[in-house]
């Protein structure tokens, strides 16, 4: 396999729609036409839409349907928040080679893989990522900010979550506080926020991502088949490009990002409380092993809920489950 694939892959995609010639890419990576034309035909022996054109180039026409480095490479170059990603075909979870993969690497970046065979939820549940169906990613940031700021983190990132899925979405898209975005009552997304922090602040922000983008109901197992949905299933039920949907969404978790860094919650208060879907409505709560039943009253300045169980008693939920 050429080793200039990816580098290749990315001028092309940096370029599109225009084309590229062989000699500019040649001259760029300094290497010969030859080896530029062995890297294109492999790809295009791969299954990339790649035109070449006589006196004209390479051009990239559409996307293809797996994650590729250079195309990414290509898109995060436009992105001030994350320049580097790491991206794979199959590995268990992209959390934990985030995790890993911090210890090496200063920069914020990416890690997006195309099938996960231990996908994990919150309190190590399983969280099913078949391969090409969606997105799973673990996006890791490294804001220097006082640990007490990260409480809000998670309503930020819901926003931008469920801003680019509404795009994409002929139903309303709604947040269910304070980890997962629904479709219809049923869960499209769930996303959980790790981080690393020492005695002078927060080093690291783990936000793992996993969004269901093109599934049939045929893709979900029996054991989430009446709970969860796709943004497939609400686009009349029409693939979404996952590059596409990637490219919006990194957009908006740059723009809430940069809003989270420089004004407080009740900046959006508004805006989270309109799209989230757990008011006026009985509601089951798990907190640990307490159990019990109630309605939501408020969402406080720190993201915290307020809940009226059902002897009239305030309780105050930093995280719990949320069952309609
Ligand atoms: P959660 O604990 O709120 O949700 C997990 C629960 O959701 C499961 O117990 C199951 O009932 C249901 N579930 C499992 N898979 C799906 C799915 N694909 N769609 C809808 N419902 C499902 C929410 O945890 C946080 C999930 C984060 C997943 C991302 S993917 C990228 C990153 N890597 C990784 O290992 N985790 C994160």
């Amino acid at each position: 396999m050429s080793k200039y694939r990816e580098t290749i892959l990315k001028l092309i995609t940096d370029v599109a729609p225009n084309y590229i010639s062989g000699e500019t890419i040649a001259q760029q990576l300094n290497i010969s036409r030859m080896t530029v034309k062995k890297a294109i035909d492999q790809l295009k022996e791969e299954g990339l839409s790649i035109d070449s054109v006589h006196n004209k180039g390479h051009r990239l026409n559409t996307y293809p349907l797996n994650w590729y480095k250079g195309i990414l490479d290509s898109m995060l170059s436009h992105n001030t928040l994350v320049k580097t990603c790491f991206v794979y075909d199959r590995l268990d979870s992209t959390q934990l080679v985030a995790k890993k993969t911090l210890i090496n690497t200063e920069e914020p970046f990416l890690v997006i893989s195309d099938e996960q065979t231990a996908g994990t939820g919150r309190f190590k549940r399983p969280w099913q990522s078949p391969k090409g169906k969606g997105l799973w990613m673990s996006i890791v940031l490294k804001p220097d900010i006082p640990f007490s700021m990260l409480t809000t983190f998670n309503l930020f990132m819901s926003l931008a979550i469920c801003e680019t899925i509404q795009t994409f979405s002929n139903d309303l898209v709604q947040i269910k506080w304070p980890n997962d975005i629904y479709i219809k009552d049923k869960k499209v997304c769930g996303f959980l926020t790790e981080m690393i922090a020492n005695a002078d602040g927060v080093e690291a922000v783990i936000c793992g991502i996993g969004i269901n983008i093109n599934h049939g109901l045929e893709d979900f197992d029996s054991s989430i088949h009446d709970t969860a949905t796709s943004i497939k299933l609400h686009h009349q039920n029409e693939k979404v490009n996952r590059y596409q949907f990637l490219d919006q969404l990194l957009k908006n978790i740059e723009q809430r990002y940069n809003q989270f860094l420089t004004q407080p919650f009740t900046a959006i208060k508004k805006d989270y409380i309109e799209s989230s879907n757990i008011w006026n409505r009985r509601l089951r709560f798990t907190e640990g092993a307490r159990q019990f039943w109630g309605y939501v009253i408020e969402i406080d300045d720190q993201g915290f809920l307020h809940v009226e169980d059902e002897h009239g008693t305030v309780q105050r939920l930093m995280s719990a489950d949320i069952e309609f």
